[in-house]
């Protein structure tokens, strides 16, 4: 089962990218051209340490690999040999910058490393290019100037094996914990580098719309508009809306397919639907689409509530700093800028998605206990997780007077606050210990009448109207989060959520089937052709493939 989407020839590519950076990288950094006769520079492994961890599928595919090109050009053997020197480059260039980006992640002492690596990478990448006359032209080949590449590489190789040799001890001393899982991070940063340098930015890949989720939105929209008179809300909502002995969900979303997933999967693992009372939010453009979605069929008597951010009308730029700061045109400049990393050009692509609705609808998990004023707890997902089990039991955790239920996500040094925040600024250092464990958004359950005990909205105004120039902390929802639920958060047992579906191969299929809910977080959501294949049915087995506007814009089960 899987979600076709078009463009294959883009995503074939970014594709081949990820699966070359991860062999490259994965296995503990080291695949070489395996030393045949004919392959040219400088193959001891032994040299660049660690081929001990190499699993041996991967060095036996790099070895069929590189036999099979060699077969291929047999015919030339000058041209087999300058291509078995470039993938050399390749692979160096490929593990300078994921040292690269390790370095940066790890905030060694020394800087000097990480520009190191990725000076070492861009030289790489250069002789490459300054070749490419060489491997491209049809024809026989130069020997003296394969001599020449050759020599360049072999200068640029060993450099490199030192450069890695010296950085090996102190990596290796900080990686002991997870070093797979940081390796994924490093190879996720580098795609997104390697994407920025081509046609598309990783950003584009990761938020762009597909085309199918696209037509899908206007689709229910033209239904909206055509059968206006089924779609209006009654005259009075129905009073389980409020009736805080139901279970209630938060639900921010301008993702139709995505939200219905969640949606469906919480009814369908839910012992008693009916109880269960979801209230999804979007923005005024999505709006007719999501209410069309959310009428389409029966959910076994849950009850679902669509509203636009719009119709909350406390939400006002008096009253929200975020808000405030998003009309100042500095901000804008900023998120156009830096935020959206001159993804901007794709000009339909962002008015769809205006930043300004993205950020409030971001933003609204702030402001709970005021779009809820009758209940007492909720649970906020977000549009990238998948139900899996009956979540009642949450209901039945004892907070201990806290706000804010979340799983930690804390490891080693990772996921530190010192991570998500200045701590060179006096306001942080003063409060905060750079050392407690962030913990993770996306399955929280928010105990409102102890929000509002704790004054927690007014703690986050505070810090975000601190912020408005942006020293405190980057932008995003995290960072506001852990500042706002500093001593109020409660931690839940892992099983509870389980996180990275979006950019970590590497979790275990045991942990997942355990959890309640999990987590697409990271650029690869399920919605995306650049899924994770070993994860997708777990998201894709709750899309409503039966539905009439489903079937019309090409998502094949
Ligand atoms: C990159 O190349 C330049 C000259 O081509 C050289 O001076 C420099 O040392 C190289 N850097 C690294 C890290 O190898
Ligand atoms: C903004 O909302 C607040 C309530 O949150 C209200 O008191 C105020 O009048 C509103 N301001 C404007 C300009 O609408
Ligand atoms: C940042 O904002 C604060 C208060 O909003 C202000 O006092 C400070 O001067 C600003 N800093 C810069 C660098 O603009
Ligand atoms: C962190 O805070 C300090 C002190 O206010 C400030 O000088 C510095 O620019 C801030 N760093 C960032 C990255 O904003
Ligand atoms: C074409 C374009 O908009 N380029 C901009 C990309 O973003 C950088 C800053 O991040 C600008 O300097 C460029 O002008």
């Amino acid at each position: 089962m899987a979600i076709r989407l078009r463009n294959p020839g883009r995503n074939a590519m970014i594709r081949r990218f990820f699966l070359l950076c991860l062999a490259v990288s994965v296995a503990a950094l080291f695949i070489l051209v395996p030393s045949t006769t004919s392959a040219p520079v400088m193959t001891r492994k032994e040299e660049v340490g660690s081929s001990s961890s190499l699993p041996s599928d991967l060095y036996s595919s790099g070895l069929h690999y590189a036999r099979r090109s060699v077969l291929a050009v047999r015919s030339d053997p000058l041209r087999a040999r300058a291509d078995l020197i470039r993938k050399q480059v390749g692979d160096h260039a490929a593990v300078a910058a994921a040292y690269a980006s390790f370095a940066r992640r790890l905030k060694l002492e020394s800087s000097k490393q990480t520009r190191l690596f990725a000076e070492l990478a861009r030289n790489l990448s250069l002789l490459v290019g300054a070749h490419r006359t060489l491997l491209h032209r049809a024809g026989p080949i130069d020997e003296t100037a394969v001599r020449g590449f050759e020599r360049g590489v072999k200068d640029r190789i060993r450099a490199a094996r030192l450069l890695i040799s010296d950085a090996k001890d102190s990596f290796d001393n900080q990686l002991k914990i997870q070093k797979l899982k940081d390796t994924i991070f490093a190879v996720n940063e580098q795609l997104s580098k390697a994407k920025k340098a081509g046609a598309f930015s990783s950003l584009i890949a990761a938020k762009s719309i597909p085309r199918s989720l696209h037509c899908l939105a206007m689709r229910l929209m033209e239904e909206r508009i055509a059968q206006s008179d089924r779609y209006v809300d009654p005259p009075t909502p129905p009073p389980e809306l409020e009736d805080p002995k139901l279970y209630h969900y938060a639900i921010f979303s301008d993702n139709v397919l995505a939200a219905s997933v969640v949606v469906n999967s919480a009814v369908r693992n839910a012992r008693e639907p009916w109880k269960h009372v979801f209230h999804v939010v979007t923005d005024r453009m999505n709006l007719g689409a999501m209410q069309v979605m959310f009428r389409m069929k029966d959910y076994s008597g849950a009850h679902i509530e669509v509203k636009a951010v719009e119709d909350y009308k406390f939400l006002n730029s008096s009253y929200v700093p975020v808000l405030r700061q998003l009309e100042s045109a500095n901000l804008q400049r900023f998120y156009f800028e830096n935020k959206l990393e001159n993804a901007t050009k794709d000009t339909t692509n962002m008015k769809f998605r205006n930043p300004k609705y993205l950020s409030m609808l971001n933003h609204l998990r702030f402001y709970l206990p005021e779009m809820h004023p009758k209940l007492h707890r909720i649970l906020f997902l977000d549009d990238d997780v998948v139900v899996q089990r009956d979540l009642t039991g949450l209901w039945k955790i004892d907070m201990d007077g806290k706000v804010n239920g979340a799983v930690e996500t804390c490891f080693g040094s990772f996921h530190r606050y010192a991570q998500y925040m200045n701590f060179s600024h006096p306001l942080i250092k003063e409060k905060f210990n750079p050392k407690a464990c962030g913990w993770a958004y996306g399955m929280n359950f928010f105990d409102l009448d102890a929000w509002r005990k704790e004054k927690c909205t007014e703690q986050y105004h505070y810090w975000q109207n601190l912020n408005e120039n942006r020293t405190l902390w980057k932008l995003g929802t995290l960072p506001p989060g852990l500042i706002t639920f500093y001593s109020t958060t409660k931690p839940l047992d892992k099983s509870w959520h389980v996180l990275g579906l979006g950019y970590n191969p590497s979790i275990s299929m045991e942990e997942i089937n355990n959890a309640a809910v999990v987590h697409f977080n990271g650029n690869m959501k399920p919605w995306l052709d650049i899924a994770m294949n070993q994860f997708r049915h777990l998201w894709t087995k709750y899309v409503d493939y039966d539905m009439e506007f489903v079937r019309q814009c090409n998502f094949a089960a």
